[in-house]
């Protein structure tokens, strides 16, 4: 299917599964959409392409002003990705791809090449804080010998449209609203929930979306993939079609969305600064790299469509292939200079690598040129440190423009020129053999702003995801939905994503109204029916990651008096198995020991929550637990560990604060000083047992 040319001429009329379902009123000469410069415009929904399924036309003057527009918005800021942190590191590859590429990045077993990796949420601005729930963006830039090589992805396989000419009305249905300019960072309101509903080709990707996914535990525990499906070219120009991965060696992990809120509070830059500590202490994170490979006639045999960016390859289907591996170990010396200005192309690839068809990256190829001209000021912005080409020099007969930073010798500056042979340096010259050359694909058809008929299933790659799910992780997909729609104040809105979740899965759709206490509408029309596709446990989160202290926190909070020698005890083991410990108090000077010792403090009670931990000890005296009794940051601290599930190791003193926080026993709650390891197995892991105890979930 992937590749089969489909009847151009026929047309696939404005109908649920085109792109084009308009529950709107038909427009008249007054109301019409037209370009900036008064032309109407006939189709708002999709891009000039070269049949349904071929690339998109550069011809496109509406798609070109609607983006361009859309990319120049913000001033500097990113309009889309503008909160990111970053780090160095390097990328090693592990098996050599020569048979598919010819790519020397995917071909150098061995060799380790500098990397820069920028994380972002994307809807909140620069300054907003780091825990809401968000996609986060995952931009990889290799420093290849063959060029700059950007592989711009997100922390979830899918996205919410399929063709680029609905990006800028999807960030500006999610991002503030017009009129009010709020809310900052947070897809729960009417916008977008409105663009949601009216575009059921979102409904696989508010699955990805209203999952733990999008409120992870820290950067260093997110999956990044490069979501839409990439060409590779060997020395033959043989083209396979791939996907690319990134697999945490911590693990997928999240925090529980009540948290999630709480970290908003207590650090804004929560993950910011959990990267920048990792690195500062030599616990560099790590990812796995892997691709998906599909040549032509596997790609055909998929029963969707390869170049639809709303659909996920199960790893079932085709096994992900891990060919190298990534290790950040550098954090930027400069902010501003590196992470802010660090511009990530998708059409930076060495040769070997290629794009498809897919007409969201058929998009992605202009706009991220465009958007770098308006926030970074100039044609130039490659010469920046941190985006200029290191593995490799470049030359060629680009000149001048601001802030030009090279100076150019010679009277050249065109090609071809024969001031070579007059013993002249000529400049440099194409490379026909070593040079990036692009997938012969055939191409013959009409000029159609149209939607493939293959892309008209939006609903059985959500049924699929969500059936995927083990049963804690559809409860909480499930609570989420009731989350965000609370938030929805238009009854219409409303309805009409509940519309669609019918189409997902019927039990999804009651949980939710039940939720929501209102009554389920008749499911939304679908182009498509929904299809069941066999469940994909390689899509859950829960159970996957390693139970380790590695790379996770543990926040001990003491008071005057408290046992010394559990204190050290505790953060000996926690540390001895790659863990960090923060001392928690009520003053930052710290408490003094039973034994007089003084205990200096990492942070103070009240700024400290337990909110930021993965465990906690609670270690005091008998004094210090009677006295924390009477203060609500201690209570919270207490209370809020064990609602979000964590292991809470206490000292028989404490025993009082942990009864009056409403601690009740399980696994997780486990009296301090008997056998070491009672406290750090369940410190390891989140306790997911506990949650009907502590959470009514839809
Ligand atoms: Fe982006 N995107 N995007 N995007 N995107 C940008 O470019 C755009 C899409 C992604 O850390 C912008 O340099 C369009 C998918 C990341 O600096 C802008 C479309 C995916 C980052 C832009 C998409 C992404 C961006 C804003 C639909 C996952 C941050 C700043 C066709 C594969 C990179 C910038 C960084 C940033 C456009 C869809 C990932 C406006 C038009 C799908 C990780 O050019």
């Amino acid at each position: 299917m992937a590749s089969s040319p489909k009847s151009d001429t026929k047309k696939i009329d404005a109908k649920p599964g085109n792109g084009g379902e308009l529950h709107q009123t038909a427009s008249t000469p007054d109301t019409r959409i037209t370009t900036n410069h008064g032309t109407p415009v006939s189709d708002n929904q999709n891009s000039l392409k070269a049949g349904t399924r071929g690339p998109t036309l550069l011809e496109d003057f509406v798609l070109r002003e609607k983006i361009q527009h859309f990319d120049h918005e913000r001033i500097p800021e990113r309009i889309v990705h503008a909160r990111g942190s970053a780090a160095h590191g390097f990328f090693e590859l592990t098996e050599s791809l020569a048979e598919f590429s010819r790519a020397k990045i995917l071909t150098e077993v061995g060799v380790k090449t500098e990397v820069f990796t920028r994380f972002s949420t994307v809807a909140g601005g620069a300054g907003s804080v780091d825990t809401p729930r968000d996609v986060r963006g995952f931009a990889v830039k290799f420093y290849t010998k063959e060029g700059n090589w950007d592989l711009v992805g997100n922390n979830i396989p899918v996205f919410f449209i399929q063709d680029a000419i609905k990006f800028p009305d999807l960030i500006h249905a999610v991002k503030m609203e017009a009129d009010r300019g709020y809310p900052q960072a947070a897809s729960a309101h009417d916008t977008f929930w409105d663009f949601v509903g009216l575009m059921p080709e979102s409904t696989h990707m508010i699955m990805w979306a209203m999952s733990d996914r999008t409120i992870p535990r820290s950067l260093r525990m997110i999956e990044g993939f490069g979501v839409n499906t990439f060409r590779l070219l060997n020395d033959d120009d043989e083209p396979t079609f791939v996907k690319f991965h990134w697999r945490p060696k911590l693990g997928t992990q999240s925090t529980c969305w009540d948290e999630a809120v709480k970290i908003a509070g207590a650090d804004p830059d929560y993950h910011r600064r959990d990267l920048f500590e990792a690195i500062e202490k030599g616990d560099f994170p790590e990812w796995e790299f892997g691709v998906q490979l599909l040549s032509q006639k596997e790609a055909d045999a998929l029963p969707f469509d390869i170049l639809d960016a709303t659909k996920v390859i199960p790893e079932e289907l085709v096994p992900i292939r891990v060919i190298g591996r990534m290790v950040l170990n550098r954090n930027p010396d400069n902010f501003f200079a590196e992470t802010e200005q660090s511009a990530f192309l998708p059409t930076n690839m060495p040769p070997g690598i290629d794009v498809s068809e897919d007409p969201l990256l058929q998009g992605r190829l202009f706009s991220y040129q465009d958007t770098q001209l308006s926030r970074l000021g100039t044609v130039n912005f490659h010469q920046l440190p941190i985006n200029r080409a290191k593995g490799c020099p470049f030359q060629n007969f680009q000149r001048d423009g601001q802030m030009q930073t090279q100076v150019f010798k010679g009277r050249a500056n065109y090609e071809p020129n024969s001031l070579a042979q007059a013993g002249e340096d000529g400049g440099p010259r194409e490379d026909p053999t070593g040079g990036f050359r692009t997938t012969a694909v055939p191409v013959e058809a009409q000029k159609v702003r149209l939607r493939s008929e293959s892309f008209a299933d939006h609903y059985s790659h959500a049924r699929l995801f969500f059936r995927s799910q083990s049963e804690i992780e559809q409860a909480h997909l499930a609570s989420a939905l009731v989350f965000e729609l609370s938030k929805v104040s238009l009854e219409h809105v409303r309805n009409r994503v509940m519309a669609n979740l019918l189409n997902v899965d019927e039990t999804l759709a009651q949980r939710v109204a039940e939720g929501l206490a209102m009554k389920l509408p008749k499911a939304a029309d679908a182009a498509v029916e929904a299809i069941d596709m066999e469940p994909s446990p390689a899509l859950r989160i829960v159970g996957k990651y390693p139970e380790t202290l590695k790379g996770r926190s543990v926040g001990i909070l003491v008071s005057d008096g408290a046992d010394g020698a559990l204190v050290t005890a505790v953060k000996s083991s926690v540390e001895g198995e790659g863990g960090t410990v923060k001392i928690v108090a009520p003053k930052i000077g710290g408490v003094k020991l039973k034994d007089g010792k003084l205990l200096k403090a990492d942070g103070q009670l009240a700024g400290t929550p337990s909110v930021i931990f993965d465990a906690v000890a609670i270690i005091l005296s008998e004094e210090g637990c009677a006295m924390l009794m009477k203060e609500g940051a201690a209570i919270d601290f207490t209370k809020d560990a064990f609602a979000h599930l964590k292991a809470i190791g206490y000292s028989p003193e404490a025993k009082p604060l942990l009864d009056k926080a409403g601690v009740e026993p399980d696994d997780g709650i486990v009296a301090l000083g008997k056998a070491k390891d009672a406290f750090l197995a369940p410190a390891r892991t989140r306790q997911w047992a506990r949650e009907p105890s502590v959470r009514i979930l839809a």
